[in-house]
């Protein structure tokens, strides 16, 4: 069975019309910023596929060792019947994990910013769980959704925001976030999240450098995305990859650094660089346990369960409206 993929454009201008305000907005301000999400279109999430694989880039790898280590304690809180829905779904590679222990789940609902890429991961995932009804819709899930109905009545819905992207927002939108997510759900619901917890700042640093360039070209492709989609003029070669841990702030930063003074246009704006002037692309929060179990408490969920790696490098936690 193939998934039909449900685009939500209703809420908002065309996507190349809100990257290029997003972009100006950001290249106006002080300093200077674009949202990460712009990371994600068909290439980039291409290369997000193989930072995952890499050796420094531990996240993935121990949030995946912990899925498999505690599939069923974590598929027997989310009990059957379960309406799936998936915040970031990206290639939904956790996910399988999930659904290989899930007892009837009614629903999987993919949700995702990237269309082509959530396309092809719907109908792979259609193909592979032939018995499981796969409703992928691609949206920028910080934006209100309609979220499709099961055919059966599900148990509970239950959201699946794994991969510690809820890092990528600031504190204050992460609670905001948190907070919208419990008010599109019902009482009883449950959220599965999977978070990066404080550790040695080698570690943390060397997993946004790695000595491929593979996390440079991703942070690269976004001036690149600006050149094919934006008419913006980047010179991609004056511009590098500098990722930071932020320890006051608890986490990592990463930048595009101008390696030169230049200018830069974009349709009929233009930008002055100086040397060394940065773009700020991504941060990456490190929380404790105890960290975000307050932050979740304050917005009206209950901690259940946490699931975490030897080392406590990461944290996957399930709580309850
Ligand atoms: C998707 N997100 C959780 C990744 C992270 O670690 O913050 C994105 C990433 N950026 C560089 N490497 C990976």
């Amino acid at each position: 069975m193939s998934a039909s993929l449900i685009e939500n454009s209703s809420v908002r201008a065309s996507p190349a019309a809100e990257f290029f305000d997003d972009v100006l907005k950001g290249l106006s301000s002080a300093p200077r910023s674009i949202p990460s999400k712009y990371f994600y279109d068909d290439i980039g999430s291409k290369i997000f596929d193989e930072i995952c694989e890499l050796e420094e880039y531990y996240p993935t790898r121990v949030e995946t060792e912990i899925m498999h280590r505690y599939s069923e304690a974590i598929a027997c809180r989310l009990g059957s019947e379960v309406r799936l829905v998936e915040y970031g779904s990206g290639s939904s590679t956790k996910t399988r994990i999930l659904l290989d222990h899930l007892v009837d789940p009614c629903l999987y609902v993919p949700v995702d910013i990237s269309n082509q890429h959530l396309a092809r991961t719907a109908d792979a995932l259609a193909r592979d769980y032939p018995l499981l009804s796969v409703a992928p819709v691609a949206t920028d899930f910080t934006r209100p959704f309609e979220v499709p109905k099961s055919e059966f009545e599900a148990r509970r819905t239950c959201v699946y925001f794994p991969g510690s992207t809820i890092g990528n927002f600031s504190q204050e939108q992460a609670i905001q976030l948190l907070a919208e997510i419990a008010d599109r759900c019902e009482r009883g619901d449950g959220l599965l999240i999977g978070f990066d917890l404080r550790k040695d700042i080698d570690v943390l640093e060397t997993a946004y450098n790695d000595r491929a360039g593979v996390t440079a070209a991703f942070n690269k492709n976004l001036l690149h995305r600006m050149n094919s989609e934006l008419g913006a003029n980047f010179n991609t070669r004056q511009f590098g990859h500098h990722a930071f841990f932020n320890d006051a702030a608890g986490r990592i930063e990463m930048h595009l650094v101008s390696q030169r003074e230049q200018s830069v246009s974009i349709a009929d704006y233009s930008f002055r660089f100086d040397r060394s002037e940065t773009i700020c692309t991504e941060y990456s929060h490190k929380y404790s346990i105890s960290e975000f179990e307050q932050m979740t408490a304050q917005v009206g969920w209950e901690c259940k369960e946490t699931w975490s790696d030897e080392r406590d490098y990461f944290a996957v936690m399930y709580l309850e409206r």
